[in-house]
């Protein structure tokens, strides 16, 4: 019998002080455990597959520091690289050849983009792509789907997931009616409502954004023929189609979900993975639209530590990493063996659920389900699933934290690994 009372006193030591310096303790929301209950546990190192929290505690982590992690933690060539880098120093604010080189891997790999900005942050990437899709069609309205999160940007907290549909919060205060007013949403999978948005805005609307592979309201894939619907939509409507990869970029597959589901948008934007675990984000796309983009074009954006060296460094080593012969069989086989099994014990042991799999990416509703939109997502047992969290974490399982995020494996997981995580969620549901 695994040990199921994990010790957590420095964990709860250090995060009763964090909440008096920081806001619910956290640099960011997701992370308070909030709608999972009971505290976070406090890191004290990553490495491969696995955390180890201040109290000694070890974990197999399926967040992998929600995407950047797909080689694993602290991976030694990542580590070795950024060392070498270290030594000339941390940034620039000057062109760097490294900024090159991994714009280029992202131009080869990725099948919209043909010109690249680095930015600091998926957030940053988005507030880039909706000012840019504003300016190329002088249109001011966009379509977004409810629950897809894309980053804190005022624009987009309309009906948004991961933090925001976590903590239920309504929209968010301080977002002006001025800058939510231009944001339609429609269901996600449902293009029946788009087609409505775009009738009733005729010629008014900039594009549609969207989570190709939605990780932000649980996992959600694409119903056949809604990425290719909405992609015939925006052309019919000569609006464009913005697909937002943070998550899916070089986790679905080398090019993403577009190389994937075989569509390709106008834009795109990414984060995470690029990064190799240091902050970049970065949005692309066709020539004729980011060549807009200042100084080569009148859209103004800029950003003091893009594109500065380390981050590139660890772009470009974990790309290296990723673009090697087997990557995406050995994470889709990994991780649909994971996804396949959580759901065959759940049923097994009585829970209703729904979920799957798709490369790395995966996700467990308890719900019968089919889930297909937001909507449906929230009908799962939330309750249910942050019992299942801690029944997890106090088995060394560090799941997301929330029902409405999806799970993440990396190249460092091992049939091992998956094993000990279906026994420890077998333990779990037949005690739930
Ligand atoms: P960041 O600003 O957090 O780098 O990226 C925002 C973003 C944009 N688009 C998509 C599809 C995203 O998933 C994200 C960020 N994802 C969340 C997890 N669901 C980040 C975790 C957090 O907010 O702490």
């Amino acid at each position: 019998m695994v040990n199921t009372t994990i010790k957590t006193t420095k964990s709860q030591e250090i995060f009763a002080a964090a909440q008096n310096l920081m806001p619910g303790g956290v640099s960011s929301p997701v992370r308070a455990f909030k709608s999972v209950g009971g505290q976070p546990i406090v890191f004290d190192r990553v490495k491969g597959a696995y955390i180890w929290d201040v109290d000694g505690n070890k974990y197999i982590d399926y967040v992998g520091t929600w995407g950047p992690a797909i080689c694993g933690h602290a991976h030694p060539e990542v580590i070795s690289a950024l060392h070498e880098a270290l030594e000339k120093g941390t940034s620039f604010g000057a062109p760097c050849v490294l900024e090159n080189v991994l714009a280029e891997m992202v131009i080869d790999a990725v099948p919209s983009i043909e010109m690249v900005r680095f930015v600091n942050s998926g957030t940053e990437a988005c507030m880039a792509v909706l000012r840019l899709m504003r300016a190329f069609t002088q249109r001011e309205k966009i379509i977004k789907f409810e629950g897809c999160y894309h980053g804190h940007a005022d624009m987009f907290l309309v009906k948004a997931g991961s933090g925001v549909a976590t903590l239920g919060l309504p929209d968010s205060p301080g977002v002006p009616k001025s800058a939510t007013s231009s944001t339609l949403t429609a269901p996600y999978n449902d293009l029946e409502a788009v087609k409505a948005l775009f009738e009733a805005n005729r010629g008014e609307i900039a594009g549609v954004i969207l989570e190709p592979v939605v990780g932000n309201a649980g996992f959600i894939p694409p119903d056949a023929g809604f990425l290719e619907g909405l992609r015939e939509l925006t052309h019919e409507h000569g609006a464009l189609l913005v697909f937002d990869e943070v998550m899916t970029g070089f986790r679905i597959a080398y090019g993403g979900a577009q190389e994937k589901f075989g569509i390709t948008p106008d834009l795109t934007t990414m984060g995470k993975v690029i990064g190799g675990g240091l902050p970049v984000g970065a949005y692309g796309g066709r020539r004729d639209i980011m060549s807009m983009i200042a100084p080569a074009g009148p859209v103004y954006q800029a950003g003091t530590l893009s594109g500065n060296p380390l981050a590139m460094t660890a772009g470009i080593k974990t790309l290296e990493l990723l673009r090697k012969p087997g990557t995406y069989e050995y994470l889709e086989r990994i991780t649909k063996k994971l996804a396949d099994g959580l759901l065959q014990i759940a049923q097994e042991t009585g829970h209703a659920a729904c979920g799957g799999s798709i490369s790395a990416m995966f996700g467990l509703f308890f719900t019968s389900g089919p889930v297909h939109n937001y909507e449906d997502a929230k009908k799962s047992d939330t309750a249910k699933f942050g019992r299942f969290h801690r029944g997890m974490l106090e088995r060394g399982i560090y799941l997301a934290p929330s029902q409405f995020e999806a799970g993440f494996t990396s190249l460092e997981h091992t049939d091992e690994d998956i094993e000990q995580t279906l026994a420890a969620a077998r333990e779990v549901l037949s005690s739930l």
